[in-house]
């Protein structure tokens, strides 16, 4: 039986007759795997997962590891078909490679990908930080079981290392999240948390201030950026050492108009070693100032972006691991508490379990309902919309693999 989570209601703008556009309500927990460390795939080690892309053709599931000495995307197939994630219900497929634009190793850029997205036809792929430090959004050709750069979104200097280290992405702290909207012509993504010089503006009391960046995908060029304001860390225990933060990990486009699904995450390494939290929030960028112009957000006046609180993962009684990345997948039949059968919109949320280094015993996989009402919107959520996509040669079978042993499968 999924547990649903009461939530808040959803948040009424208010502030435009044509607002909200979409709303996310009713959000049910239906169930969490962990699969363990150290499961070979084709040589390489299921691990680091920190974003995930969900091809309704398929029905499969890419996930990209920040391995950054094998950058690579693993396929997974979930079966939500019953409305439950259950033990045997999620299978490891193929594995691609990510290659340098002259077939190299990507390895050698030293970008930690930390976020996937793929409209049809371009593959793209969010940096925390390369080998200088810097972020990146790069753009990628899908072959078969290869990802290959073609190209790179245009990054403003203000995101990028000054040589006094007084502006730029806190060193791994770059681009965590990659949201593409439904018609494909707009990506967002978003520092993990506050630039350098914005490290003030979050106020004495709030959390600190990240930057959602939006691109037009027609023209490749930045159209704007946004403040976000993050929760404040966990406070640490008196009298002990570690730290605590909290950082925008993944985010994906509800409609064309920035409508968002953001997922914090927070870390606390105390006494206690290290624990996670993880909150579901509605974005709405409508009502957001672009601060694209702004060097720094220190002293300025900006609106932020407004948020409403969909979920505090907490409250589903499960261990949080590292959650890092999240996809829309499949439509799923939700049985409420009162018996009746409700079709609802799944998400998937994954965790980085930093190959054990950090005592993760596997990697997490929670699966959620939810409603979403975008009868409001401009035009409908619509996540199978691909229609440029010749998907001719490449479906995965459910029923093929029976032997246990994986199907190298094409993901993309
Ligand atoms: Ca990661
Ligand atoms: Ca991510």
């Amino acid at each position: 039986m999924p547990r649903h989570y009461p939530g808040h209601p959803p948040h009424h703008g208010g502030h435009d007759p044509h607002e909200p556009a979409v709303n996310v309500s009713n959000v049910n927990f239906l169930g969490s795997l962990t699969l363990g460390t150290g499961i070979d795939v084709f040589g390489t080690t299921l691990g680091g997962l920190s974003g995930l892309y969900y091809n309704p053709l398929s029905g499969a599931f890419a996930a990209i590891s920040d391995d950054v000495s094998d950058p690579r995307a693993h396929g997974l197939l979930i079966d939500l078909s019953d409305g439950s994630l259950d033990p045997g219900d999620i299978r490891i497929a193929g594995v691609a490679q990510i290659l340098t634009p002259d077939g190299g190793q990507f390895e050698t850029t030293g970008a930690e990908l930390e976020a996937i997205a793929f409209n049809g036809n371009t593959v793209y792929l969010a940096s925390s930080g390369d080998a200088a430090g810097n972020p990146a959004i790069y753009v990628m050709e899908a072959h078969g079981l290869t990802v290959t750069q073609t190209g790179e979104l245009p990054i403003d200097d203000k995101f990028l290392h000054s040589e006094d280290g007084r502006s730029g992405v806190q060193v791994g702290h770059g681009f965590e999240s990659i949201a593409l909207s439904p018609d494909r012509e707009t990506l967002w993504t978003a520092t993990e948390r506050a630039l350098i010089q914005d490290m003030g503006a979050g106020g004495r009391r709030g959390g600190e201030i990240a930057r959602i960046v939006q691109y037009d995908l027609r023209s490749g060029t930045e159209t704007g950026e946004f403040a976000y304001q993050l929760d404040r860390a966990a406070r640490m225990p008196r009298h002990s050492e570690g730290s605590s933060s909290v950082g925008l990990v993944e985010m994906l486009a509800l409609d064309d108009h920035g409508t968002l699904l953001a997922l914090e995450r927070g870390v606390i390494n105390g006494p206690r070693g290290l624990e996670y939290t993880a909150k579901l929030y509605l974005v709405d960028l409508s009502h957001a100032t672009d601060v694209s112009d702004r060097d720094s957000l220190s002293g300025s006046r900006f609106q932020t972006a407004e948020k409403t609180l969909l979920a505090n993962l907490d409250d589903f009684h499960i261990d949080l691991a590292n959650l890092e990345g999240m996809a829309l997948g499949q439509k799923v039949p939700v049985t409420q508490a009162d018996g009746s059968v409700l079709e609802q919109q799944s998400l998937i949320i994954i965790s980085d379990d930093d190959f054990g280094a950090t005592g993760a015993q596997g990697t997490q996989i929670i699966a959620l309902g939810l409603t979403i009402d975008d009868s409001g919107a401009h035009q409908r959520v619509n996540v199978a919309q691909q229609s440029s996509y010749d998907h001719s040669s490449d479906h995965f079978d459910f029923g093929h693999n029976t032997s246990g042993s994986y199907d190298n499968a094409l993901i993309f």
